[in-house]
């Protein structure tokens, strides 16, 4: 069995953000190995800013799926919680996206699935950088050849990105 590494961004800006977070963790471990989570940031929302803001978080994950395949295991976890894709980069209860799968790079249209890794937008994130520099700062962008910590340290967006608490939690 071949293993793969990963790393998957979760967002969720709709009804209970922390239980869809943990609720796709423990959709996706059905199908590969959590290895590690990020913390979970409360960011404000990019793209289309008038939307509840977001809390987002990233895994590292090892699997034996290819590529579409961990694709089609996240659109299912994304419609089994609840996902309706009503406005293009609006509010949503969970979103997962494939960001580096080892150093793979692809942008390919198969069976009315469009897959592209790394994640287009991935260097231009704040929300996307913060928590892939906890789990792997050095790791290199396949295309861009720089790390993710000088990514971040470059990164233009400037919509806020902290870290988040749940209400009477720790
Ligand atoms: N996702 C989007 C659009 N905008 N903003 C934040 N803060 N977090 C997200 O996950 C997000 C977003 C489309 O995928
Ligand atoms: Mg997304
Ligand atoms: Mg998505």
């Amino acid at each position: 069995m071949s293993e793969h590494t990963a790393f998957i961004g979760l967002g969720s800006n709709l009804g209970d953000r922390l239980r869809h977070l943990a609720a796709a963790r423990e959709a996706l471990s059905e199908w590969v190995t959590v290895e590690r989570t990020s913390s979970v940031y409360e960011t404000e929302p990019v793209d289309l800013p008038d939307q509840p803001w977001f809390l987002n978080q990233v895994l590292l994950i090892r699997c034996a799926l290819a590529p579409f395949a961990l694709l089609d295991a996240c659109l299912t976890i994304e419609h089994r919680l609840g996902r309706v894709r009503s406005v293009p980069k609006g509010p949503r209860t969970i979103d997962l996206d494939i960001l580096l799968y080892d150093d793979l790079i692809i942008d390919e249209e198969r069976d009315g699935r469009h897959l592209a890794i790394p994640h287009p937008r991935l260097h231009l994130r704040r929300f996307v950088l913060v928590p892939l520099c906890e789990l792997a700062p050095d790791r290199k962008h396949p295309i861009l050849g720089r790390t993710m910590t000088e990514l971040l340290a470059s990164v233009p967006d400037e919509a806020r990105v902290r870290p988040y608490t749940a209400p009477g939690g720790p």
